[in-house]
């Protein structure tokens, strides 16, 4: 029997095809950076409450997907501690809010690997064997292998939860939809830096019946997969 969450504006996944074994949750930029005091998008003075709200409900999703054997990413945004991998203008930008990627903040260097700040929130840490991306940029396809371990391991359908919902989740989404996998973005469980640009990203989604998948609530995934 296929098995389906229930979604807008089409249940998904479109072909019911949801197993364990062709379906990943990636968990996107968790990090303290995002949404911990003293990091990146603290010091830039955005409300934490709006980028921590999504913690609850995917520590709900995620402990139900890990139980039933689905695959578990996480991905982290940072550079190289040289700053070889960060472009110029992207520093620049950062530095114009006054919180430039590299510099020293609260939480050590901003968004660079290895420093507390860059590291994924207790709440959902990784267990080992659930793969982490590294990523230099805002999509987590680009110079990382993740296409590479979604082939190798047969995944078709990714989940997408994470912060924040329009720059690296929906960059993301973009990716992986044009790459062909079939993405499902669950509202409540990603949040961004203004209540309107997640509303806004949000309903891009939904446009032309699904451009770039659906998009489904932790509650529905819970109901489908419990
Ligand atoms: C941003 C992200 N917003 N994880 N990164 O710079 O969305």
């Amino acid at each position: 029997m296929s098995k389906v969450i229930a979604a807008d504006p089409y249940n998904w996944p479109y072909n019911g095809d949801l197993r364990p074994e062709n379906t990943a949750l990636i968990i996107i930029d968790m990090q303290t950076d995002f949404c911990g005091i003293g990091g990146y998008v603290d010091s830039m003075g955005y409300d934490l409450s709006l980028t921590r709200a999504p913690i609850e409900p995917i520590k709900s999703v995620l402990s139900v997907m890990r139980e039933k054997g689905y695959h578990i990413i996480h991905t982290r945004e940072g550079h190289r501690p040289d700053l070889s991998d960060l472009p110029a203008n992207k520093r620049w930008r950062s530095r114009q809010m006054g919180a430039g990627i590299g510099d020293a903040g609260p939480c050590g260097k901003i968004l660079v690997r290895g420093e507390p700040g860059w590291d994924i929130i207790q709440e959902l840490y990784p267990r080992p064997g659930e793969p982490i991306i590294d990523k230099p940029g805002k999509g987590s396809f680009y110079a990382t292998d993740l296409e590479l371990l979604l082939r190798t391991k047969g995944i078709e359908n990714i989940l997408l939860t994470g912060i924040t919902t329009d720059v690296c989740v929906h960059t993301t989404m973009r990716e992986a939809n044009d790459r062909g996998f079939e993405c499902l973005l669950v509202e409540d469980c990603c949040g961004a830096t203004d209540l309107g640009n997640h509303n806004a990203a949000v309903h891009m989604v939904k446009m032309q019946g699904g451009v770039f998948g659906s998009v489904s609530s932790s509650d529905e995934v819970l109901k489908a997969l419990s």
